[in-house]
């Protein structure tokens, strides 16, 4: 046995929850930022704003949810309770809530709404209910705060059916005395998963990563296997933006954060997790919105390359979505997200691999199966011979193809493994070139093949941790 084969044992026998699975096969979900700030033009609230100037005159929920389908998401969030304080659902513990608003004359409940919408349109529902809550008195007091965080927190996670996230913000500034509250993340945890046992908890919880940034940059390398401590919601913050300006929101990724995951990087570390990542970015500068920002929707090419950076980059995209005053998304965001779906839905339609001659080294797996890595199911695999690492899968057409996309997958139910591969293209009476060298694949991973005329693929699986076990090749 070679030195190192025990630490690569260790770096795979981490491996995603049932939950943490489901939320990655998701791929692609949105957020709606709808609030109090909607009608004070405002990122953050004070807290101290009149529920009264909380009016949407024509509030859409269907509209959002049937955008969201469109788009190609399979999930909302939602800010039921944003920094300011204000509850979207009629809270029993709080005054500032939609029940002091004149949305349908205080009787109104857009959690409800917006959970019946998604049900009806299949999307899964999620909940953001923003810790810091510059309204409340009790923020900064401890305990009574953690009680009435974990009622409303109870609340929304009783009486709305199945959630699939709580986003849980890790936002932590003064409240109305001044004070800073320590929030109990412990209790907090224990209550989602007593009351939502498949719900995931996010950036400030211990299953799903903050990729690092607002600006939808993604590491070249994404690694899910990282260091236990990246877990802790005080480096989740540590890390965080710390104003709301737009200055905040474009600053790009620490250098220092590049390598998470590397052999090299986690040698050292007594402790791991499983702690993918997701990229979670606005349609437009700000998270809510604001009527200035009406021409600075993010164009379809940078989506785009957002969409096939992170989904395609072993990550989870979450992008938002700001409704107007009036409660409907603005016309430039909808035809946009449209845009988008047709996207992507269109790109990864036909499957070229489908038609073309498969051939592979190992000639089988293990099994004696070679045809089902083309089978779009995660649960089926090219299952190597323990020990053996490289893989080498082409793909030859007879008449030439254009060819935008590779996709491949790896089964992430056994970690993940690879760590560096080739991709060779053929291009008819040319010979075979490297088009690309890449480290990391996970979940997912999408290479741009830049629409040439191919007659051959190969890819090249040139070190892993432990045998590769892929799952999926594809070419669109
Ligand atoms: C941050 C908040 O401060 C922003 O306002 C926004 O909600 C973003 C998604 O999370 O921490």
């Amino acid at each position: 046995m070679k030195a190192f084969d025990k630490e690569e044992q260790r770096l795979v026998r981490i491996v995603p929850s049932p939950r943490q699975l489901a939320y990655q096969q998701r791929e692609f979900y949105g957020f709606i930022h709808f609030t109090i700030n909607t009608y004070t033009d405002m990122e953050w609230g004070m807290g101290n704003e009149d529920p009264a100037i909380f009016e949407p005159t024509e509030l859409d929920v269907m509209q959002w949810a049937k955008t969201a389908q469109k788009a190609g998401m399979k999930g909302l969030i939602l800010t039921c309770k944003h920094h300011d304080g204000f509850c979207l659902w009629p809270s029993a513990y709080t005054q500032h809530s939609i029940r002091n608003s004149p949305y349908q004359e205080g009787k109104g409940d857009i959690v409800r709404e917006l959970a019946e919408a998604c049900a009806a349109c299949g999307l899964h529902f999620g909940i953001y209910l923003s810790p810091w809550d510059r309204n409340h008195r009790d923020y900064g007091s401890g305990k009574a705060y953690d009680d009435y965080y974990t009622a409303q927190l109870t609340e929304l996670l009783t009486n709305y059916g199945p959630i699939y996230t709580v986003w849980m913000d890790g936002a932590c500034g003064e409240g109305p005395n001044g004070k800073v509250q320590v929030y109990d993340w412990e209790r907090y945890y224990q209550t989602v998963r007593r009351l939502q046992p498949d719900a995931v908890l996010s950036i400030s919880g211990p299953d799903v990563r903050w990729c690092g940034n607002e600006a939808g940059m993604v590491r070249s390398s994404e690694w899910s296997v990282v260091a236990k401590d990246m877990t802790s919601p005080a480096l989740t913050a540590a890390l965080s933006q710390q104003a709301d300006t737009e200055e905040f929101r474009v600053r790009p990724l620490d250098p220092k954060l590049e390598d998470l995951g590397s052999r090299f990087v986690l040698k050292n570390e007594q402790e791991l997790a499983w702690y993918p990542a997701e990229t979670d970015v606005s349609i437009r500068p700000g998270w809510f919105y604001h009527p200035a920002e009406d021409d600075r929707v993010r164009s379809l090419e940078n989506l785009k390359e957002i969409y096939l950076n992170s989904v395609g980059g072993n990550t989870t995209l979450l992008l938002n979505m700001s409704p107007m005053k009036n409660g409907k998304l603005h016309p430039h965001d909808v035809k946009r997200l449209h845009e988008l779906g047709d996207f992507i839905s269109h790109s990864f339609q036909n499957n070229l691999a489908e038609a073309a001659e498969l051939w592979l080294r190992p000639t089988t797996d293990i099994q004696g199966r070679t045809g089902h890595i083309l089978l779009k199911e995660d649960d089926c695999y090219f299952e190597m011979a323990e020990g053996e690492k490289e893989l080498e899968i082409s793909l030859s057409w007879p008449k030439p193809v254009k060819a935008s996309y590779l996709v491949l997958k790896e089964n992430i139910k056994f970690s993940q493994r690879v760590e560096s591969f080739e991709v060779y293209l053929e291009i008819p009476d040319q010979l075979q070139t490297l088009c690309c060298q890449g480290t990391t694949i996970g979940y997912k991973k999408i290479i741009r093949l830049g629409e040439k005329e191919i007659s051959k693929l190969t890819v090249k699986i040139t070190e892993a941790r432990v045998c590769p076990l892929l799952s999926f090749v594809g070419v669109y």
